[in-house]
């Protein structure tokens, strides 16, 4: 007998290519069939048949407060009531805006519009216009979406042009990207060094939540300031993750950086489509229709998309607090995973930041692209499939971050643990590898 998540996904996947409309939800890198959600409350899902999970994915990041918070649901059905969108300036999105610039203090001036993809690709095409330089320099393992500037992968040796990562990325794109090493300064200056005053931008996830989560090393994010400010390139931290979750103003707050520009997603739409983009306002204002830089959306700013953002982000200021039960939340899912690790003999590397976190099947911690692409994917893919089966829900990726909200209870996190330990030596039998009983 065939679940309801099997019949949709065979009927998906006849009118959308995989049955998904982003990659990373088919489960290719874990196998299986993915659970269909037909609802989610606080830290719980449900899907179509029925099960229960506990999330730990919360929509890849957004729902810092859990599904379908009151004040969000209710915010934006008053806001649909009075209409969808109109293409016209609104209120609510003058505060946004000024909230926005109230709690990431760097960024003076900001456009909203529509996702992360788009944050990062105007902030990319923004550094060029302002410095009037062509290339950027990003890291190896970091993601800031599917623009086309951004699906490269590093070419041999460190001053080689990118090559592209994607079938309809051309070589002349490729060309302008340029990939480091995370948490590698050395190889950010041997890429200075061979492209002197080229580099616009250097563009870099200030704690990496696309290849797992790895955060940056003592002095790296310190290092990455110094040289933009010493070549005249600037630096943008994209935040569409780490804004408004590993601190109230993200992670310039939290590591005392200041970038020329900043992108936001995720929290700041509370789950509907709206990022941003924003910095320093002489940086900003060459943003059309103050300067030539041109960058445009139908739904930018979108009223019932803001009314979210806002009910979300005015939570988050109200409750500061929040931020403290968080840590203690997730510090209690670190620290019971050393100990089920331990139980059963297993090396692995629980690494955290805040309450975005991930489990590496690794030898050694991660630290980069390198040392991440060692995890032993098949391990991950046994682990996570057992901990599906106990309704414990995880990102279906080595490769991703996990993301706790302030809805999860100690219940919750109790659960989790309960099943964690037989989680793993499942995992392990399955795999035929070396487990202390
Ligand atoms: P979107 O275009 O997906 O809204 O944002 C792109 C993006 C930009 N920058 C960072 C740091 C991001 O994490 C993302 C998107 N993150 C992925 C999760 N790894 C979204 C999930 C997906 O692609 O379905």
């Amino acid at each position: 007998m065939k679940t309801e998540s099997e019949v949709w996904f065979e009927r998906a996947k006849r009118r959308i290519p995989g049955g998904v409309n982003s990659p990373v939800r088919a489960y290719k890198a874990v196998g299986g069939v993915p659970p269909f959600i037909a609802s989610g409350s606080g830290s719980h899902v449900r899907d179509v048949d029925g099960r229960e999970y506990i999330d730990y994915v919360g929509s890849w990041g957004p729902l810092l407060l859990g599904h379908a918070h009151p004040a969000v649901v209710e915010a934006v059905a008053r806001a649909a009531r009075d209409g969808t969108s109109f293409g016209a300036p609104t209120t609510r999105e003058v505060e946004l805006a000024e909230l926005i610039s109230e709690m990431v203090r760097s960024v003076e001036v900001v456009r909203l519009v529509s996702s992360g993809t788009e944050a990062c690709m105007a902030a990319i095409r923004l550094a060029r216009g302002f410095t009037g330089r062509p290339k950027i320099i990003k890291f190896s393992g970091c993601y800031h979406g599917h623009a086309d500037s951004f699906l490269i992968e590093a070419g041999s040796g460190a001053a080689t042009f990118g090559v592209p990562s994607s079938p309809g990325v051309t070589e002349g794109v490729a060309r302008d990207t340029l990939n480091a090493r995370y948490n590698g300064l050395a190889s950010v200056d041997a890429l200075l060094a061979a492209n002197r005053g080229q580099v616009a931008a250097i563009i870099v996830e200030p704690v990496a939540g696309n290849m797992g989560c790895v955060p940056p090393a003592s002095g790296f994010l310190e290092g990455l300031r110094e040289r933009c400010t010493a070549e005249g390139a600037l630096l943008v931290f994209d935040e569409v993750m780490t804004g408004f979750r590993v601190a109230p103003g993200g992670a310039q707050e939290r590591y005392r950086i200041r970038p020329d520009l900043t992108t936001l997603g995720k929290i700041v739409g509370g789950g509907m489509p709206l990022a941003a983009y924003g910095g320093r306002e002489e940086i900003m204002r060459k943003v059309a229709p103050d300067g030539p830089v041109y960058q445009a959306g139908t739904l930018s700013g979108n009223p019932v998309a803001v009314a979210a953002g806002l009910a979300t982000l005015s939570v988050l200021r109200a409750d500061p607090a929040l931020y403290a039960r968080l840590e203690q939340k997730a510090a209690r899912l670190e620290t019971g995973t050393r100990l089920a690790l331990a139980d059963v003999g297993l090396v692995a590397h629980p690494q955290r930041i805040g309450a975005m976190h991930c489990l590496y099947f690794t030898e050694k911690p991660v630290t980069d692209w390198d040392t991440a692409a060692l995890a032993d994917r098949a391990l991950f893919a046994a682990y996570f499939h057992a901990m599906l089966d106990e309704g414990i829900y995880l990102a279906p990726s080595q490769f991703e971050a996990g993301f706790l909200s302030a809805a999860h209870t100690d219940e919750d996190i109790d659960r989790t643990l309960g099943a964690m330990e037989r989680c793993l030596r499942r995992a392990l039998a399955a795999r035929g590898k070396d487990g202390a009983p």
